[in-house]
């Protein structure tokens, strides 16, 4: 057995169970793995930085359904840990190939070597640990098999991270070729939808959630005439069933008379929207394509894969759409900052980019309250698994190399700082089409709608204003750059006057 050898078994194993896209940072004890992937069909993006490759793996495994990243041993693994939080809390299949030193040199002070079992806690859903001195190839495709199923929930509906830790030993380059077998997995097929009574106060929630599931939220509301309350990131932020200003209305008497929530997704986004999870006069009901649920009012009374429910009375979808328009024409007399990035927010979703990422923070919170096309093609994302403001330039990048589709990405300016190393891309690089419009107001604006805008620290302790050229910046990075006022951004998105590719900084330091 040899290193070269593990690392071909490693590579060929991962596209044996389709794995296509591997992000590769540099380093020398991952040589096995890096140059049997150069060698391979599979698809390879390289990053300096692991935290930024780690978002990169990120957002190619949310577009592609499942991706690998490999980095050397010591705090370069420590360093995808933000990624691998994300990818946990949201359910995508994330492939961590953590280069190791040989067994017997941990703990013994030997260079850039440290225990990386047992590194991300409770965040994976499995692990192998393999050895180049130990086991045979076929021992070491089964390990790798069994765990990117793991990764993908094949057989558990339960995806997320995983971590492969490869302990090379001496000499590191090598020639070696292995031709993987992978056995093959037949999940069993789903249970059918549950019947359920109409009951005619009944509204459809659904927070962040693949395309899949927010067609089916969708549809459903759509069959059975009820109101749609659809977060930005939802994949069903569309249509007449749809409800623009939902989270203006839970509040009022309309919100009061709702008696049964079916939960789609992962809602974040407000607190009128967790307050109603939290009545004990409604009844929860989760619908979820996975193993796992949404429950912050730990209230859910049922979980089901899939629901049907008789066509109901129109009287109440009615009520939600004049209240809906009503709320609208009330918000449009606005001239304050928030109706102005509402504006621009309605403007990005209407020019119907093939993918929008929309940012952490106030960002994605204006965005649900944009106004709501009749029909759309955009699949939407967020990472709202744990809505960090980290990884988030480094994610649209992800999503645009496994698509080949332009990604349009809106983000708050410290979002944008965040992850300004994601703008470096090494030379020879494909440059994927994502253009980052983002929201300049100098600083955290979120905190001034929340109790520590009160306080005497605001300022310094919690908005963080940052005076930089965020333009310049991007220059530095050889990115396009546009500069624009905040309605005129809203104009130039509507015009489609904005490169497919750049960096737009908006002027919205007015707060
Ligand atoms: C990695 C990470 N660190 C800190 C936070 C806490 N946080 C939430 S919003 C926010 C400010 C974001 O500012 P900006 O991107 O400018 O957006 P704005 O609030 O102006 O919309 C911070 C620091 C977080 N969500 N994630």
């Amino acid at each position: 057995m040899s290193s070269p050898l593990l690392g071909s078994v490693i590579v060929e194993t991962l596209a044996a169970v389709g794995v296509r896209h591997m992000v590769v940072c540099p380093g020398s004890r991952s040589a096995p793995i890096a140059l049997a992937a150069a060698a391979s069909t599979m698809t390879v993006h390289t990053r300096t930085d692991e935290r930024s490759g780690g978002f990169l793996g990120l957002g190619l495994a949310r577009a592609a359904g499942i991706a690998a990243i490999v980095v050397t041993s010591g705090t370069a693994v420590a360093n995808l840990h933000p990624a691998v939080l994300e990818a946990a809390h949201s359910g995508i299949p994330l492939v961590v190939l953590s280069a190791d030193r040989p067994l017997p040199l941990i703990g013994t002070g030997a260079n850039q070597t440290t225990d990386q079992t047992g590194i991300f806690g409770n965040c994976l859903v499995d692990a192998a640990l393999l050895s180049s001195t130990d086991a045979t190839p076929a021992a070491w495709s089964q390990a790798i098999a069994r765990v990117v199923h793991s990764a993908l929930g094949t057989l558990t509906r339960d995806p997320g991270p995983v971590q492969i830790n490869a302990m090379f030993g001496l000499p590191l380059v090598g020639t070696a070729h292995h031709r993987a077998v992978a056995p093959r997995i037949v999940p069993g097929p789903p249970a059918p939808p549950t019947m359920l009574e109409s009951v005619d106060e009944t509204v459809v929630l659904v927070g962040d959630a693949s395309a899949t599931a927010g067609a089916a939220a969708g549809q459903l509301a759509k069959r059975a005439r009820l109101p749609l309350l659809a977060e930005p990131s939802s994949n069903a932020r569309v249509g007449d069933n749809a409800i623009s200003t939902y989270r203006e209305l839970l509040d009022t008497d309309l919100g009061h008379a709702i008696r049964r929530v079916l939960v789609y997704g992962h809602p974040t986004l407000s607190r009128p929207v967790n307050r109603m999870l939290c009545r004990d006069d409604v009844e929860i009901i989760a619908v979820t394509d996975r193993a796992r649920w949404v429950d912050p009012g730990h209230r859910v009374s049922l979980v089901t894969h899939a629901v049907q429910i008789p066509e109901g009375d129109t009287a109440w979808l009615t009520a939600w759409q004049e209240a809906d328009r009503r709320t609208e024409q009330e918000l449009a007399t606005r001239t304050g900052i928030a109706e102005r990035l509402r504006n621009l927010m309605s403007a990005v979703v209407a020019a119907e980019p093939a993918h929008l990422v929309w940012g952490a923070s106030n960002t994605i919170r204006h965005a649900d309250l944009a106004r709501i096309p009749v029909q759309s093609t955009t699949r939407c994302w967020a990472n709202r698994g744990l809505a960090g403001i980290d990884g988030t330039i480094a994610t649209a990048m992800g999503i645009a190399l496994a698509t080949g589709q332009p990604v349009t990405a809106v983000m708050g300016d410290l979002t944008f700082l965040h992850d300004i190393g994601s703008l470096h891309i090494p030379s020879g690089q494909p440059l994927p089409p994502v253009r980052l419009i983002v929201i300049d107001d100098d600083g955290g604006a979120i905190f001034s709608d929340l109790e520590v805008a009160e306080t005497d620290s605001f300022e310094t302790m919690f908005a963080m204003p940052h005076r930089r050229d965020l333009g310049a910046i991007a220059e530095s990075f050889e990115w396009p750059v546009t500069r624009l006022g905040l309605d005129e951004a809203a104009g130039a998105v509507a015009a489609g006057r904005l490169p497919e590719r750049g960096v737009v900084v908006v002027d919205a330091t007015g707060r």
